[in-house]
């Protein structure tokens, strides 16, 4: 199937190994019980493959490790601050930026800026820490995703795209003057990591323009974005991935980013700003109380260091071909034996659909969560829920939220795992599956007021 032999596996080598720990299924019915069947609340020795996030949790390269040797732990003016400017500039052509310590501290300072009380955020897809921080800055967010993202099974190439339509629509009826600005997230984390394509990109500005608004990003897995760009967007096949990210930049005024992402590394985020002088005078303002003082804001020398490079190691098309493939490999093999997953598979992850795998359990009853539940005790494999016990309650009349999209994320690591492990995740989900019609919903022992998975406990429903 590979012409290329070279394409074949994975396009680096492994210089240091980190042992997992292997425990039996009994140990994991017993700590998964002792955790309040919470996933969030086990220990991570007691996981064998780790599919929680891909936030922080990539391998950093020989190059990047090297990078925090040169770190320079100066207060003003370090010279790896210098270098992540340039890096920016030269990859996105955007003249302003701050680093923050991860991408909820970019939203933190750059929102209040922008935000009016009661203005609206218009985006295809807010992620959940973006809608919290426009909510605490008393903006409101609204979700304009075409409709096909709702669609799990049958294939779009950019469910992540803005309805165009309703776009519009929304702006005349509501007024330019009641929106505060539009943010494009690439890709489309909560529609499962899902890209934007480029004319989507390019007419959201059109529509932007026509009526004196802002467009920024929140570009976390801008790379990723790009490459399903270049993949299956004509007119895209044979630019390299660093023109399609200067293009799709090129259309919006600014953006925060969660490096923990594309950019490769642990921890760090940025906000940057294209040409906009007067509004990054007024984020450096507010960074320093937040974060802290502009050429460091909230991270060490040698982060910044790590995340120039990352920045620039992402780009690379063999890198990114083998981390697309990895995640489509894995959502290939479900979609083979019948698992109900969002299909395509996203860049970051495989979306599997909850409410299809589960029909019998009530969606207040947490069937996505009843899932991740019984993948660590097949494997101990750590999934994570992004569904209704996630949405949480309506703020003012306290009834369950049920989202159309009920989600077990099987979220992949960038560079941590080989096939193998994909394989092994696959049979587990397989095993479930074969065994579905015996899994029970879950209901509440303790349930907190906010941000409930993080500290929930549950029980089964028996
Ligand atoms: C994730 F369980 N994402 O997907 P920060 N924008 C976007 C993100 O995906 C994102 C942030 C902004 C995470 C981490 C995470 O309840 C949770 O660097 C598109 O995490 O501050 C983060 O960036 C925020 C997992 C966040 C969670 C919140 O796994």
């Amino acid at each position: 199937m590979y012409d290329d032999l070279t394409k074949m596996a994975e396009p680096y080598k492994i210089k240091m190994v980190e042992p997992l720990k292997i425990t039996t299924r009994e140990e994991r019915i017993k700590l998964i019980k002792e955790a309040g069947y919470n996933l969030f609340l086990l220990k991570s020795d007691d996981v064998y493959i780790d599919l929680l996030t891909d936030s922080g949790t990539s391998a950093m390269s020989d190059y990047q490790w090297a990078g925090i040797m040169l770190g320079d732990e100066s207060y003003a003016g370090s010279r790896n601050y210098l270098h992540l400017c340039e890096v920016i500039k030269d990859i996105f052509g955007y003249n302003y930026v701050v680093p923050t310590h991860q991408g909820r501290g970019a939203e933190k300072v750059l929102f209040p800026l922008l935000i009016k009380k009661g203005q609206y955020i218009l985006g295809n897809m807010h992620f959940d820490t973006t809608k919290a921080h426009i909510e605490l800055a008393e903006g409101i967010a609204v979700d304009m995703v075409i409709k096909e993202a709702e669609d799990t099974e049958n294939y779009h190439p950019f469910k992540g795209n803005f309805d165009l339509e309703a776009l519009e629509n929304f702006i005349k009826d509501k007024k330019p003057e009641n929106i505060a600005f539009i943010l494009a997230t690439v890709t489309c984390n909560s529609a499962g990591g899902q890209p934007v394509s480029m004319e989507n990109i390019k007419e959201v500005r059109r529509i932007a323009d026509k009526y004196g608004l802002k467009l920024f990003f929140d570009a976390a897995r801008f790379a990723e974005n790009a490459y399903f760009i270049k993949q299956r967007e004509k007119g895209y096949e044979n630019k390299s991935i660093k023109e399609i990210v200067r293009e799709m930049f090129s259309y919006g005024d600014g953006f925060t980013m969660s490096a923990k992402k594309d950019a490769l590394v642990n921890i760090g985020g940025l906000i940057a700003i294209k040409d906009d002088e007067e509004l990054f005078t007024k984020v450096k303002t507010m960074l320093i109380p937040m974060e802290g003082f502009v050429t460091y804001g909230g991270l060490a020398g040698r982060d910044m260091e790590a995340m120039a490079r990352g920045l620039e190691e992402v780009l690379d098309e063999n890198y990114l071909a083998w981390r697309i493939n990895q995640v489509k490999y894995l959502g290939d093999k479900l979609r083979d034996a019948g698992i109900p997953i969002q299909y395509p598979a996203g860049g970051h992850a495989v979306f599997i659909d909850g409410k299809k795998f589960l029909p019998h359990v009530p969606q207040e009853q947490f069937p996505s969560h009843a899932i991740c539940v019984e993948l660590y005790i097949e494997a101990g494999i750590r999934a994570v829920e992004v569904g209704a016990l996630l949405a949480g309650r309506d703020p003012v009349i306290k009834k369950e939220i049920l989202p159309k999209l009920d989600f077990v994320r099987l979220t992949i690591p960038r560079r941590v795992y080989t096939n193998s492990h994909m394989d092994v995740i696959a049979e587990a989900v397989k095993r479930v599956y074969a065994r579905r019609d015996k899994i029970k919903g879950y209901r509440f022992t303790y349930e907190p007021p906010i941000l409930r998975h993080f500290t929930a406990k549950l029980e089964p429903v028996e």
